[in-house]
């Protein structure tokens, strides 16, 4: 079955006769339109991807081969609403589904009006482009895999610089460029590059800080290769790493390898988290309990685990594994692959190694 049917069998279940979909990874994957700013109603016949005057020749040449018809919502007295609200007529949709949770008011409130004048009624949905993303087919997977590929290539080219004297800015700039020669068709998301004190900060931001001596070095990065990213993060330590910095390191690799372990087909999104609590008990005020997460189009897509996880792990997801133990005033640690899950067993596709590196 291909995704309009899947999608048609989807509408059915809900109820409704078609749907709008404004969030853009949700849009690029139903399409294949590759770009931002492009919107998407699928009814039970035909599918329409909206767009303005930047992007129509693009949408057309992506989207058309894909059975969609292109429409400039510029010509629609430049309303998206009522673009959207011309194309139910056209397909004749009574109940039109629109994503809750990405749909902001003031379009929500014009295009309820507009279709109140033609007897259509808005209904809210919610993850149901999602659920066809949960697994990744063959073809994602080898996006994902050549992202995560690009990434081992630019940390290994990264190393030589990861020195005393040199700025986290200028470290992430370097990386950044090295993904991108070696393939990358954009960075995946903000490099979290931080040094010293600051890796007790999760999602830290590099800034004009020099390396030093002693410095643990937290690297937090992805690249983006036809529209999926890869997450990976790598912790070092430069010059002499000291007894409490090789044993928290230690424990954060081994509580990462136990997280790996419990990734499997039909697993629980909370597992990891009951198992890994075990290992970093002495130091468990330090673990922040969200440890891995799907990865795709979007950097964080369900499954979501962590003691809060609701979903079970699936053959074909694409995952993270990323416990860390962050302690304020002193440096943290977080080692993270991004995994895919298979039928038997799971394949770690980041593949840079991970036992401590002290950095000369
Ligand atoms: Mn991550």
């Amino acid at each position: 079955m291909n995704a309009f049917e899947k999608i048609k069998e989807m509408l059915n279940e809900r109820g409704i006769d078609g749907i709008y979909v404004s969030q853009q990874a949700n849009v690029n994957y139903i399409t294949g339109y590759p770009d931002e700013l492009a919107y998407a109603v699928i009814g039970q016949n035909d599918k329409y991807v909206i767009t303005d005057g930047r992007f129509v020749e693009l949408a057309e040449n992506t989207c058309i081969p894909n059975g969609f018809k292109v429409l400039n919502w510029h010509l629609f007295d430049r309303s998206l609403p009522k673009a959207i609200s011309h194309v139910c007529r056209e397909c004749k949709i009574k109940r039109l589904g629109f994503e809750e949770k990405f749909t902001t008011y003031d379009k929500y409130t014009e295009l309820k009006q507009l279709l109140e004048n033609d007897n259509i009624e808005l209904v809210p949905v919610s993850g149901m482009i999602e659920e066809l993303r949960y697994t990744k087919n063959d073809e994602e997977l080898a996006n994902s895999r050549k992202a995560c590929e690009i990434a081992d290539k630019a940390l290994e080219e990264l190393i030589p610089y990861i020195k005393p004297g040199v700025s986290e800015r200028e470290l992430c700039a370097r990386l950044e460029f090295s993904m991108k020669m070696n393939g990358a068709h954009a960075i995946g998301f903000e490099t979290i590059l931080i040094s010293g004190e600051k890796t007790s900060l999760p999602h830290g931001k590099p800034d004009d800080k020099v390396i030093e001596y002693g410095d643990f070095v937290t690297i937090d990065f992805g690249a983006m290769y036809n529209g999926y990213i890869s997450d990976m993060t790598r912790t070092f330590v430069v010059g002499e790493a000291s007894e409490k910095q090789i044993e928290i390191y230690n424990l954060v690799k081994e509580a990462q390898a136990k997280g790996l372990e419990c990734m499997r087909d039909g697993a629980h999104a909370t597992e990891p988290d009951t198992e890994i609590r075990k290992i970093i008990k002495k130091y468990e005020e330090y673990y922040y309990p969200g440890m891995g997460h799907g990865v795709g189009r979007d950097l964080h897509e369900e499954p979501f685990l962590g003691n809060y996880g609701t979903k079970t792990m699936k053959k074909g997801c694409i995952i993270t594994m990323e416990p860390g133990l962050y302690i304020p005033g002193w440096g943290g640690v977080r080692i993270e692959d991004t995994v895919y899950i298979k039928e038997d067993g799971i394949e770690i596709l980041t593949k840079f190694p991970k036992e401590l590196m002290v950095l000369k």
